[in-house]
């Protein structure tokens, strides 16, 4: 998909997702970041009251774009290329908040967990059967994933936001991809490429020991 056409609806943010991989596996960043500002609008149309949610994703965006833009941005172009230049350079916090607060390592690594979500959630709401609740699902996945890095209050106000959560039905309909058998089809086809991204970015933070970085 061409830089700045529309992602609105679900869709596009997995197709956005799917066109990260170059030819070495490696994770381009434009189009991470895109299909992130994706997942961010797609938050934004359910209301209101996921805007908690999507101002700390926003704001890591922000983070990342600046590189981007910036002098240096030729070494922000891939993951690979951004763990590389800031571990060479001494750019990133290993054990304790310092220097640098807004490296790219921590601020993607922030992004990369709440992928995990992401993937989990929706692949939840694809295998899920027509009377589940959004809401359960969602908090499941947390649970499963994201919340075991947030404080108590977080997950609490995070848990209270999912109650708002469409129902299936609209949720799947909002994906704006036709019925909700099409919509679940589209997670068939597109959840993998979601899976592999965070696969390959698990397997750089785990060889450069990027993990739990503070
Ligand atoms: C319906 C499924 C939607 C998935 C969207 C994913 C958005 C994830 C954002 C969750 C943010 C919750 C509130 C913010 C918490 C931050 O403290 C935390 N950020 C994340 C992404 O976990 C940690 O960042 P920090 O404080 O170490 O800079």
């Amino acid at each position: 998909m061409a830089d700045g056409e529309d992602v609105h609806g679900l869709k596009g943010v997995l197709v956005m997702f799917q066109s990260c991989l170059d030819s070495k596996e490696e994770i381009l960043m434009d189009p991470y970041l895109e299909g992130w500002k994706g997942l961010v609008r797609f938050l934004n149309t359910m209301g209101p009251i996921f805007s908690f949610i999507s101002k700390d994703a926003v704001a890591k965006i922000q983070i990342m774009e600046t590189f981007r833009g910036s002098e240096q941005q030729e070494n922000y172009i891939s993951l690979q290329a951004m763990v590389n230049y800031e571990l060479t350079n001494g750019l990133v916090d290993l054990k304790q908040p310092g220097t640098y607060p807004t490296s790219g390592c921590r601020t993607i690594l922030r992004l990369h967990r709440a992928l995990r979500w992401l993937h989990l959630f929706l692949e939840g709401l694809r295998t899920s059967s027509p009377s589940s609740k959004t809401s359960t699902l969602c908090t499941d996945s947390y649970n499963a994933s994201l919340a075991n890095y947030h404080p108590w209050i977080i997950r609490k106000a995070a848990t209270m936001a999912f109650y708002a959560l469409p129902t299936r039905d609209a949720f799947l309909e909002n994906m704006k991809v036709g019925t909700t058998e099409a919509a679940i089809e589209m997670l068939g086809e597109a959840l993998p490429s979601i899976s592999r991204v965070y696969d390959i970015t698990e397997d750089l933070f785990t060889q450069h020991k990027l993990l739990d970085l503070p």
